[in-house]
């Protein structure tokens, strides 16, 4: 069943074919949305045009969230190529490596604005960049972790990005709630990526997780991109300001052994 069908999709933070945002741009085209993509500049700009050429030829748009300039220009090259946005994926974290590591406590002031910025306040910049052409009754997501709310050890800046992350997709709920468009937050179980081998120790937090969550087992990009298909469909139509969890249920353990 095609739970997508006649609706318009933009999705960013695309880096390579092991991205989170790619398996949820494939999942998305499988249930017959019209995709387009953003991309970080020309460093990924081929790789991201390769996906949007096998994903029927989606328009994709160079945009870096920490650019006013582009984030305007991608709005109207949004308006010109689709029309209306029925769908946001907001899949963008950047943290400094020596940040994700140590001591909170050592964190720069550079580093945490930067942190901040890129990771928690480009999804109200691209919020206020599309807010015209983002159809009423849309459905925008953001993609956040675990330690936003639970000590991840190293994960450090990172986790206090994803909390505010989260809270600004509550207060956007609220904000756009009157036009029907719904916002919420998948927090994903850990995924092997280019972003997420920088946190020191992430494979021993791969292998944890396997162990210890219910099924027993880690969740792909793919498992992303189901549980987005079904945000971006009317099949969650009253679900917003939610912090969906798609992580084999680790975030419910409160304790696990070795039995
Ligand atoms: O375990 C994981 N991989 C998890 C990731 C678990 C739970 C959540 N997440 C989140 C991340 O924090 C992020 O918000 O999912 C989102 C996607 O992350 P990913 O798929 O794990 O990582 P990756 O494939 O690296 O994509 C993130 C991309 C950047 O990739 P690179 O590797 O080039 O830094 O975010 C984009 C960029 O493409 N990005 C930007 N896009 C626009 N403007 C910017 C920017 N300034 N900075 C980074």
């Amino acid at each position: 069943m095609a739970l997508l069908d006649g609706k318009t999709a933009l999705i960013t933070g695309v880096a390579n074919r092991w991205s989170i945002a790619t398996g949820i741009a494939r999942a998305m085209h499988a249930h017959g949305a019209r995709l387009s993509f953003t991309y970080q500049g020309e460093r990924v700009k081929d790789e991201v045009e390769k996906l949007a050429a096998e994903l029927g030829g989606a328009p994709s748009w160079s945009c870096d969230v920490t650019s006013d300039d582009e984030l305007r220009r991608l709005n109207d090259a949004v308006a010109r190529e689709l029309g209306r946005l029925d769908a946001l994926v907001h899949s963008i974290a950047f943290v400094n490596k020596e940040d994700l590591a140590g001591k909170v406590y050592d964190t720069s002031r550079s580093g945490f604005s930067l942190a901040l910025d890129i990771s928690s306040y480009s999804l109200i910049a691209l919020v206020s960049a599309l807010k015209e052409t983002l159809s009423d009754g849309a459905s925008i997501m953001a993609l956040t972790y675990l330690g936003s709310g639970a000590i991840v050890p190293n994960y450090n800046v990172a986790g206090i990005a994803k909390a505010a992350l989260e809270s600004i997709v509550r207060y956007l709920a609220y904000d756009l709630g009157e036009r029907g468009i719904r916002v919420n937050a998948i927090s994903a179980g850990p995924i092997k990526t280019a972003s997420s081998r920088q946190v020191k120790g992430f494979s021993g937090m791969v292998d944890a997780v396997a162990a210890a969550a219910p099924l027993k087992r880690n969740v792909t990009a793919d498992d992303i991109g189901n549980a987005a298909v079904y945000l971006a469909s009317d099949l969650s139509s009253a679900v917003t300001a939610d912090v969906h969890f798609v992580d084999a249920g680790y975030h419910a353990m409160g304790m696990w052994m070795n039995a």
